[in-house]
């Protein structure tokens, strides 16, 4: 019944790609970070994000996008992004899915790991064009700072609140990255070695350029973030290593990386606004 109604038959009108530039976006963004808010004032506000996904309604998106946020024990700063980015994902029109993979026991942080980790496990909920490496304090300021994939692999933080908004050094890789699905797999993903802080942003760039591609940017005053200020976690150590194991990126990536990739113990939590895998990824 109703089958002649005005609304069913506009819900099967054929469906067109979303407009480029997307006409939702607002520019400059007023960010707010307030500690009273919770998971439940999140959820409600987000009502139209299903298990942590969501499509435009009224038009095909340009690309279909996994956000892969590493994670442990930063709770308040997972609520402050996730607050920012869903109606920020929303204006861009993209189709996304926001993925949080959170490593599970108290041995030291491996950034680059879990976000292989997230890579291999989204890829088995859907085809996804894109993916953003995502830490999980860097909120965007300006929604023109598009989370899209280009000819090359894409680096969205130019500057910080924190750094004086100026890139920290040439070859910068950190942050927020978004590599296509291909792009990620021909350099064999991250590498599963650098355990605590530093190094495997710029192992992965060393990977990216091995494979004779550039990294772009948005310009400067679209690519700005506010970090939302921290400590250095605990078991987060600086890794002394890493100097050592960047010498040896361009004769090991093609043997450590997603193809190399072991984890155990997965458990994958669909909670409505984010996909939590929590995951043993070992340790070093
Ligand atoms: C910089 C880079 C970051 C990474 C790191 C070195 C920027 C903006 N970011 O961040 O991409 O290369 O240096 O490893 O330049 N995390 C947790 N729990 C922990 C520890 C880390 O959730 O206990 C996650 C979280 O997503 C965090 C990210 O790892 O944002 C990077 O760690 P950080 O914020 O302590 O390092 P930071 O700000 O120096
Ligand atoms: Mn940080």
């Amino acid at each position: 019944k109703n089958r002649t109604s005005a609304v069913s038959h506009r819900t099967q009108a054929p469906k067109e790609t979303c407009p480029q530039p997307s006409p939702l976006l607002r520019g400059t963004l007023k960010l707010s970070f307030d500690p009273a808010l919770t998971m439940k004032d999140l959820e409600h506000d987000n009502r139209v994000v299903l298990e942590g996904q969501y499509q435009p309604p009224d038009c095909i998106a340009q690309q279909r996008v996994a956000v892969l946020i590493p994670h442990r024990n930063r709770e308040k700063h997972l609520l402050y992004l996730l607050h920012h980015l869903h109606p920020f994902l929303q204006r861009q029109q993209l189709h996304y899915g926001i993925y949080v993979i959170h490593q599970a026991g108290d041995v030291t942080f491996n950034r680059a790991k879990l976000l292989n980790v997230g890579y291999l496990e989204a890829l088995k909920d859907l085809s996804w064009d894109c993916f953003i490496l995502h830490d999980v304090d860097l909120v965007p300021e300006n929604d023109h700072n598009l989370y899209t994939c280009d000819q090359h692999p894409k680096h969205l933080v130019v500057g910080r609140n924190v750094t004086g908004y100026r890139l920290r050094y040439k070859g910068y890789f950190g942050g927020v990255t978004a590599l296509t699905k291909e792009q990620f797999l021909q350099v064999n993903g991250f590498s599963n070695s650098y355990w605590g802080w530093g190094g495997e942003d710029d192992d992965l760039r060393i990977r990216v350029e091995l494979q004779k591609m550039k990294i772009v940017r948005p310009p400067a005053e679209v690519a700005r973030y506010t970090m939302v200020f921290h400590k250095r976690d605990s078991g987060n150590a600086v890794n002394k290593n890493r100097m050592a194991l960047l010498k040896r990126t361009r004769l090991v990536w093609h043997k450590d990386g997603l193809n190399s990739c072991s984890y155990k113990n997965l458990f994958v939590q669909r909670t409505p606004t984010y996909i939590n895998i929590t995951v043993d990824i070992g340790k070093p």
